[in-house]
């Protein structure tokens, strides 16, 4: 017998021992995590090692491509490339035995280090998942690569026609329908459990009743809110409002066990807070607009809700925390997360008298998990990720000079106050309207700063104002609208704010990074 036709019915079977054998890993991983941290998992830990290596300008275009299903996108490569791996692994170990189930176990020394250096990492532990599942992964391809290669042993009963051609076709086809079934049942199990594991986490957010605020924020003056069709609403609903952070998996806390440690330099009275004593506190609610660094010219990284929290300055200062301006010691506030993000903003931002705060409602709720459950902070006028730190445990005054956070370190600017911007929401881009009047409508930012006008201009037309609805405070957007008579052609329609004092917004277009995109947003429709 020639060894071709062996090797044809072979080599399909060592592909899918090696993938059973990363299915394998992975669901004996996932249940492993559970005793461990769900995020030891290493999916999870090389997802995210992944997103911190990840080039600036790659993951701005991952944002742009795949908005907020980026991370499903990462871990679904992340998943193809594991099985292109353990199929070419398990090909290999046809021939070389031992070497395939060795490289089974170097991917588990790889999953064990992403874990291990997580920032959120909990210590030795974490590696366990990934080592345990990728050494019952090596055993098993170990273990099935040899019933394809070796005879079965003498004496066992067998009607298996290719017996004595060199493989054990009844021990494969057993241990692989075992291996497959048990990887499944336990990697069911594992989601179970993981799922319990953040039950508390919901119970917790599900008991809280947030208290009325001592300070609450001004009923919203009449006419705030266009009657324009396809006009973003003046507040975003918590569903609807963006979402961007680095969390493959949304950190589940529970606000019972939950702390906030405040600490560092020019802190005279370190302090640590539980959700009760935030409650306890004074509260203040204010409508604010916040946007992502990360949004371009027309994009949806903005919106705005009505957040409540504790003012930021006043625990600052009762941890005897002076802004420089009051010759404090440090000049940045450096928040942590549960997820061990960091993010940096002026000290003076958060205590120069503007709604700064430690929030812990949004629209009337409690935060949902995926906008910072239990607490987040909110500073109006800065970007989200030099401000608005979500799941946030530790704040640690510092300096500019003496460290930089995640997205400092990853080419983006220290400081990001947010840009003078606006946005067309009417009409679509390339969509088709009747002749006669259109309305373009949309909304501008320039947070803590105001929105006093926006013009609006069609091809290359003079500028127009366009209406501006009321104004609720400085630190929300302002829907606009203008009624234009549009005739039949193709048009281009561009628009710009002008922030109060009188400051155009620029027409310079610039990309992202490194401290927010600038430039007229314009659509071209088509008029019939
Ligand atoms: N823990 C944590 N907080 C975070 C981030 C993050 O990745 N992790 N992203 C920041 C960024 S870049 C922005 S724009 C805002 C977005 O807040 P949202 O998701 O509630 O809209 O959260 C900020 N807070
Ligand atoms: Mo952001």
């Amino acid at each position: 017998m020639t060894t071709s036709p062996r090797l044809v019915v072979r080599l399909p079977l060592g592909a899918l021992s090696g993938l059973l054998a990363g299915f394998a890993a992975l669901a004996v991983a996932e249940l492993v995590s559970v005793t461990v941290r769900p995020e030891a998992g290493p999916l999870t830990a090389v997802g995210g090692a992944v997103v911190d290596r990840t080039p600036t300008p790659v993951k701005d275009w991952a944002i742009r491509h795949f908005g907020e299903d980026d991370k499903l996108v990462l871990q679904l490569g992340i998943l193809a490339a594991l099985a292109a791996l353990a199929i070419v692994l398990g090909m290999v170990a046809l021939r070389f035995r031992r070497a395939g189930a060795a490289g089974v176990l170097i991917f588990g020394v790889i999953g064990a280090a992403a874990a291990l250096t997580r920032p959120d990492s909990s210590g030795f532990t974490d590696a366990l998942p990934s080592v345990v599942g990728a050494v019952v992964a090596a055993a098993l391809l170990y273990y099935l690569i040899g019933r394809l290669t070796q005879p079965p042993r003498a004496g066992r009963a067998t009607a298996d026609p290719d017996r004595g051609a060199g493989w054990d076709r009844r021990g494969f086809v057993i241990g692989a329908s075992a291996a497959a079934v048990t990887s499944l049942g336990v990697g069911a199990l594992g989601r179970y459990l993981t799922g319990n594991a953040s039950q508390a986490a919901v119970e917790s957010r599900n008991a809280v009743r947030l208290p009325a605020p001592a300070s609450p924020a001004p009923p919203l003056p009449p006419g705030t809110q266009f009657k324009v069709p396809g006009i973003s609403r003046f507040t975003t609903s918590n569903k609807a409002f963006y979402r961007v952070d680095t969390a493959l998996v949304v950190p589940k806390v529970d606000a019972g066990t939950w702390r906030l440690r405040i600490h560092g330099k020019g802190v005279t009275r370190p302090v640590t807070l539980t959700f009760e004593d935030l409650l306890r506190r004074k509260l203040i609610e204010r409508d604010i607009t916040l946007t992502c660094v990360s949004n371009e010219v027309g994009g949806p990284y903005v919106g705005n809700a009505r957040w409540l929290g504790v003012r930021l300055a006043d625990v600052l200062a009762e941890a005897g925390v002076r802004p420089p301006s009051k010759g404090g010691p440090a000049d940045q506030l450096v928040s942590r997360s549960v997820d061990g993000m960091t993010l940096g903003s002026p000290v003076e931002a958060a205590m120069d008298g503007r709604d700064a705060m430690l929030a812990v409602g949004m629209n009337g709720q409690p935060l949902p998990f995926t906008h910072g459950f239990p607490v987040r902070m909110i500073i109006p006028g800065l970007y989200g990720y030099v401000s608005a730190c979500k799941w946030i445990e530790d704040i640690e005054l510092t300096t500019f000079a003496d460290y930089d956070p995640y997205w400092v370190k990853r080419t983006w600017a220290r400081k990001a106050p947010i840009k003078t911007e606006s946005r067309i929401d009417v009409p679509k881009p390339l969509s088709r309207s009747k002749a006669g009047t259109v309305m373009v409508a949309g909304v501008a930012w320039a947070q803590h700063r105001g929105i006093d006008r926006v013009e609006v201009r069609v091809d290359d037309g003079p500028w127009q104002d366009a209406d501006l609805a009321t104004e609720a405070t400085i630190d929300t957007w302002r829907q606009w609208s203008y009624p234009w008579k549009a005739t039949s052609g193709s048009h281009t329609l561009t628009v710009r704010a002008t922030e109060r004092g009188g400051r155009v917004q620029t027409k310079k277009r610039t990309g992202t990074v490194p401290d927010g995109a600038s430039g007229w947003p314009s659509v071209v429709v088509t008029i019939d």
